[in-house]
């Protein structure tokens, strides 16, 4: 440890999607500091540690099917995201490729377009953030190559109609693509349509290192069908191995053997267990705002925004809570493992009293 640095403290921090990783995965994860996974050959352990969390993740996302050659983990959802959108481009018939995305979805996608140089093309959302089924259904043509859904969308934890825009997509010939880099590990306990079980979808972003408990860095991208793998190969001459599908080439294995470790400690019951705690801490948080006459956007996952003025979100900043902001302005909290219902009430009383004065 650096002595001039204290570790990251989470005590404050409401504005993240990362977490305190868990205990389990924090040890596995040291274990395996100085391994490759992009390397089989050589780091053959921490492979077959990758395999494993891919089923593993499969599991969790309901697939039909069970396999290590259903996926990889990436570096994060940007990652995950990207990959969907060039297995999406480089199986396209052709032409000039556009991308159909909610206004929701992450700007990871704006990244994906302008890398991969396809079109993105936004469609507006509904009265309760979700994405609007006739927008989509009108922004498609010949030339979309993948529909995206969002479940857990970044700033409201709103799910798309994953089924219908599903049917949308493969109307039209596209592919479609599930987002839940945040949602995907507490989504299991909601009664909401979003798994490779309720709808023929292609691919799935999925991040260990979000609500999974998982140390950074632990994206996951899962397939249908493995030749989406194969869309994505690139040849690698020197390597014992004859392609790679990933962006990296040298991965973490450490993020690895950290999802590995959380995902078999904790699913399912241990995710169930923290999904309802934290959903149960946005609601009461949403109470607590609407109480005190504030406007709230109604949690449907942990997720809470509330209309807090601005000087009285700047000072809260000061106090040091560490806080964000919708695009629309309000204050987002994300009710994230680590947030506890102390935390919150310290927050409150905070609140209450910048408020007051
Ligand atoms: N998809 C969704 C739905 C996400 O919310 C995010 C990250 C990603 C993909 C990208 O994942 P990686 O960052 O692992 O590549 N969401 C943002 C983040 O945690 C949300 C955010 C940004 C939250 C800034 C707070 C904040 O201050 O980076």
């Amino acid at each position: 440890m650096n002595g001039q640095h204290a570790p990251q403290s989470f005590d404050r921090v409401l504005s993240s999607m990362c977490t305190e990783p868990h205990p389990a995965a924090r040890t596995a994860a040291e274990r395996f500091l100085a391994t490759n996974p992009g390397d089989p050959a050589t780091y053959g352990t921490i492979a077959e540690l990758e395999s494993r969390a891919v089923e593993l993740l499969c599991t969790v996302v309901d697939h039909p099917r069970s396999g290590p050659d259903l996926g990889y983990l990436t570096s994060g959802g940007t990652e995950a995201n990207l990959q969907a959108v060039r297995a999406a481009r480089n199986l396209a018939a052709g032409g000039d490729v556009n991308v159909v995305a909610p206004e929701s979805a992450h700007f990871s996608f704006r990244k994906a377009a302008a890398i991969l140089d396809v079109e993105l093309r936004t469609v507006p959302l509904d009265r309760d953030h979700r994405a609007d089924i006739e927008a989509a259904s009108a922004a498609v043509d010949e030339n979309t190559a993948l529909v995206v859904g969002v479940a857990g969308s970044t700033e409201y934890g709103r799910v798309d109609p994953i089924p219908d825009l599903c049917a949308i997509a493969h109307e039209t010939g596209a592919r479609m693509h599930v987002d839940a880099a945040w949602g995907g590990f507490v989504l299991p306990f909601h009664d909401v349509p979003w798994t490779f079980a309720d709808a023929p979808i292609d691919t799935m972003t999925i991040d260990p290192h979000k609500l999974g408990r998982a140390v950074v860095p632990a994206g996951g991208l899962v397939v249908r069908d493995p030749a989406t793998l194969d869309a994505l190969a690139i040849e690698t001459p020197y390597l014992e191995t004859h392609a790679q599908a990933t962006v990296t080439g040298t991965r973490s294995g450490a993020g690895v053997a950290g999802a590995v470790a959380a995902m078999e400690e904790l699913w399912p019951d241990g995710y169930r267990e923290t999904a309802q705690r934290c959903q149960r801490n946005a609601e009461w948080l949403a109470a607590a705002f609407a109480d005190r006459g504030y406007t709230v956007v109604d949690p449907s996952l942990p997720i809470v925004a509330a209309s807090i003025p601005t000087p009285i979100f700047e000072e809260l900043r000061s106090a040091g809570w560490k806080i964000a902001r919708t695009d629309r302005g309000e204050l987002r909290i994300v009710c994230m493992p680590h947030v506890t219902r102390d935390t919150l009430r310290a927050f409150l009383s905070d609140l209450d009293r910048i408020a007051e004065s």
